[in-house]
């Protein structure tokens, strides 16, 4: 029987299970998946594309945005403990966010002598740890050591079944190097998985409850952070809001469910609507409001939908769920709407709240388009930066990465997939190479990495601009520039509002003067530059920005200057 080094074999496994992409930052553990990989390309094999990432957590950011706009899990390989421990933050961003992936890290040779493959050099014993999964075992969903080369196909399959059941996440293999450098049988190795993912669904009783529910409400609400799973369930959630006059808010949202200028789209300041509210319907939102802001009422009656609607991996997470429906978001929106459509409905009911709440939804925008005019400025705010990147985007297929950056509201996006925020684990140094990674999955789209200038200096903004020009990602690069890590600062102020912090000039711990000059930065990898300090000419700068993007199909980085927010 024909056999291949264990290292390379992992390859044509990925390849089978459909992974496009081996995101990989390489060491000492690497010389049997180098080596097998350059074998396994001799051979013919075919294989995913090995993707050089001199950062781990760029690595699992670009595996975690390719998924957002794929819908295909991608891999990463990293390098022993050390590798992985780079990577965590990233890991735990995926985990919150319910992206599968392959996660990988070598782990360093056990044996000290007389086995092909055993300890080289100092690191061998320096990185050497009890439980090296440890470091990633809470945030997978399974993990487990290789420990003999011919278990690499029905590992992976299990492994790729796991992370794509619902609710989805990363799984974590270890792989010790002596095992990678053995030999092992090819013959399954390019079979597709000997196991289906499980797929949840609501339960039809659950389904018809919560249909009723919402049909009979007099004050209905629906919250959702998330999107809508699918394009067809983003037109068919804005169809049935629409219907049925349910108000919609994107509160605390990192994803959007429909467009923002939809007339049920109230916003993200649901308080007053959730106080009243009869029924509430939350589709997949962890925090779905603030319970030290808001008191609901005693009889309301609250459906949680998604994935995971308790979600069990949480420790506290204390919200009502009166109503679950488990499911994968898309599947259920549709299951949901059809249950509707046989439900009585009070016409005259239904066009009274439709028509008070498109009224509301209406001022509201209204409000946050005058707000986010009045920022035009020298320096401007977020919020006029998003406004001007809304209309240069419109009519476009144009995704907007977030992460300090371009705030949701002041953005006129009717889109799935148009918006995604960083995970609400808050591990910064996400949007940009998840831009990447998106960008990889569509280079016909239109990609942007918002970020606030802390958030892009965590980034390792040299590792993905080189990333970036290697790949050929005409990503653009938003540096909303206000020379501080405002957030923090707030939340000095916002707990202690007569405290000392809000009275101080200078806040210790959160200056990031002097600022240091990013467009150099991303000259460095040969990006298109702009520094922009007037409000005024951020529309055109935007224009040459996607024109430079599109056309010479050139990564770009405009530093504008943001005034620190609570500025008079
Ligand atoms: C890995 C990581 N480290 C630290 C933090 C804490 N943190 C949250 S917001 C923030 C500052 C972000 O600054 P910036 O991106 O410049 O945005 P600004 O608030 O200034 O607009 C920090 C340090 C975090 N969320 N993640
Ligand atoms: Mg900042």
């Amino acid at each position: 029987m024909e056999s291949v080094t264990a290292g390379g074999a992992i390859f044509t496994k990925l390849k089978a299970l459909g992974v496009d992409y081996v995101f990989a930052n390489s060491g000492t553990d690497f010389p049997p998946v180098i080596e097998g990989l350059i074998e396994a390309t001799h051979r013919g094999m075919d294989l995913p594309t090995a993707v050089t990432v001199p950062h781990e957590m760029a690595a699992v950011s670009m595996a975690h945005g390719h998924y957002q706009i794929s819908g295909r899990i991608q891999s990463v390989m990293l390098h022993t403990n050390v590798g992985l421990s780079n990577g965590a933050t990233g890991a735990i961003n995926a985990w919150c966010d319910q992206i599968p992936m392959m996660l990988m890290s070598g782990r360093t040779p056990v044996t000290e002598r007389d086995r092909f493959g055993a300890r080289t050099v100092p690191i061998g014993w320096g990185q050497e740890m009890f439980d090296q999964t440890a470091l990633v075992r809470e945030t997978t969903k399974w993990d487990y050591e290789l420990r003999f080369p011919e278990q690499i196909s029905e590992l992976f399959d299990r492994g790729w079944a796991i992370a794509n059941s619902t609710p989805k996440g990363p799984i974590y293999l270890s792989l010790p190097r002596e095992v990678l450098c053995e030999q092992t049988p090819s013959a399954r190795l390019n079979a597709p998985s000997c196991m289906a993912p499980v797929v949840a669904a609501p339960d039809p009783a659950s389904l018809e409850r919560a249909a009723a529910l919402l049909a009979g409400a007099k004050s209905p609400l629906i919250i959702s952070q998330r999107g809508a799973g699918s394009a067809e369930a983003f037109r068919v959630l804005a169809n049935l809001v629409q219907d049925w006059g349910l108000p919609l808010s994107h509160y605390w949202a990192n994803q959007i469910s429909i467009p923002l200028s939809h007339p049920m789209q109230i916003g993200a300041a649901p308080e007053a609507l959730l106080a009243e509210a009869d029924v509430v319907l939350v589709i997949n939102s962890l925090a779905p409001w603030w319970p030290d802001k808001v008191t609901l009422r005693e009889d309301v009656t609250v459906i949680q939908m998604g994935p995971d609607p308790l979600f069990a991996r949480t420790p506290v997470r204390n919200f009502r769920a009166d109503v679950t429906l488990v499911g994968e978001t898309g599947p259920s929106i549709l299951a949901l709407a059809r249950a509707m459509a046989d439900q009585r409905r009070d016409e005259s009911t239904i066009a009274a709240r439709r028509e008070r709440i498109s009224a509301l939804a209406a001022r509201n925008r209204e409000g946050v388009i005058e707000a986010a005019e009045s920022g035009n400025r020298g320096p401007m705010t977020k919020d006029w930066v998003s406004l001007c990147l809304g209309r240069a985007i419109k009519g476009r297929k144009a995704s907007v990465f977030h992460e300090l950056g371009c705030p949701l509201m002041p953005l006129d996006l009717d889109q799935h997939l148009g918006y995604f925020q960083e995970p609400h684990s808050g591990g910064l140094g996400w949007a940009f190479p998840a831009a990447l990674g998106a960008q990889l999955a569509d280079r016909e789209r239109l990609v942007f990495a918002t970020m606030g200038d802390g958030s892009y200096m965590f980034a390792n903004p040299t590792v993905c601009h080189q990333v970036a020009e290697a790949m050929e990602l005409p990503v653009i690069v938003l540096v909303l520039n206000n020379e501080e890590w405002g957030a923090v600062r707030h939340s000095v102020e916002g707990l202690y509002s007569e405290g000392y912090a809000a009275k101080s000039n200078e806040v210790p711990m959160t200056s990031l003067k002097p600022s240091p000059d990013f467009a150099r930065t991303a000259e460095a990898s040969r990006a298109y530059t702009e520094t922009v300090v007037q409000g005024s000419d951020l529309p055109a700068a935007l224009e040459r920005a996607i024109r430079v993007a599109t056309e010479e199909r050139r990564q770009v980085l405009l530093n504008i200057a943001i005034e620190p927010a609570g500025a008079l």
